[in-house]
């Protein structure tokens, strides 16, 4: 825009006017010298909380109300369907895995988000390359102690910061919480997040979950606010 172009030079309305040129000079100058852009590619801090979101610092417990006390004596994952290696795991054999460390955001639909939550477990990678999905594969169902279940297609479950979780924090993670072992998936709203995780079914059909079955989001991106379906 020229300063012919920009009313405010024309008026003779003194300082007004004068200030309102300074104004769109300066906004002028910003837009050619790029002011206020990072040149960043990470999402922006301001970015950060998905629409509807607020944040919280505490750790709200939510399920059905029936919190199974699953000791780790007693503790079995079935990993099961179209997989190439299908099997049992227990205790020991969890530990003996791969161990990680993620480091991921929660997203709760009941509309609470919360920081930095540092999970250690086995990575869905590495599952993944231990059972090996026979190439049909297109959705991942998930069973719980609880009775619980939930489903999330295979592209958002071989994702990296994707884990089965035993720790929240550095320490083990409590029954409320899902303990022995629950699954982490961050890029989803949190009830795709199975607590007291039992058995994985790998199917080339999807099958709602407990919710996906009651109006939620199939997918549940917390971004573009797939809260209901
Ligand atoms: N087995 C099981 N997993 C579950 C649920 C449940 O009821 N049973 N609730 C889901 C919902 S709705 C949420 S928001 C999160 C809550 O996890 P938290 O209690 O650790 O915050 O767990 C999810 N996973
Ligand atoms: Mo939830």
């Amino acid at each position: 825009m020229s300063d012919k172009d920009d009313g405010a030079t024309t008026r003779p309305d003194g300082i007004v006017g004068e200030v309102k040129r300074k104004l769109i000079d300066t906004k002028r100058k910003w837009a050619e010298q790029g002011r206020g852009l990072t040149g960043q590619t990470a999402r922006p801090e301001a970015e950060r909380l998905p629409p509807g979101q607020r944040l919280v610092t505490n750790f709200p417990v939510l399920d059905l109300g029936i919190q199974p006390a699953v000791a780790t004596s007693d503790w079995e994952l079935t990993i099961a369907g179209a997989v190439e290696n299908p099997l049992t795991l227990r205790w020991a054999d969890f530990q003996a895995l791969p161990q990680v460390r993620l480091t991921s955001d929660i997203h709760c639909v009941t509309t609470w988000s919360r920081y930095d939550n540092a999970w250690d477990g086995v990575s869905a990678f590495a599952l993944l390359d231990l059972v090996r999905p026979k190439p049909e594969v297109l959705h991942v169902l998930l069973h719980s102690y609880d009775g619980y279940t939930t489903n999330i297609d295979l592209a958002g479950f071989a994702d990296d910061d994707v884990l089965l979780a035993h720790s929240w924090q550095g320490e083990p993670l409590t029954r409320e919480h899902g303990g022995p072992v629950r699954l982490v998936i961050p890029k989803r709203y949190f009830w795709k997040s199975a607590k007291w995780i039992r058995r994985i079914e790998f199917s080339s059909v999807d099958a709602p979950g407990f919710w996906e079955m009651r109006g939620y989001h199939n997918e549940a991106d917390p971004f573009t606010e797939e809260r209901y379906s």
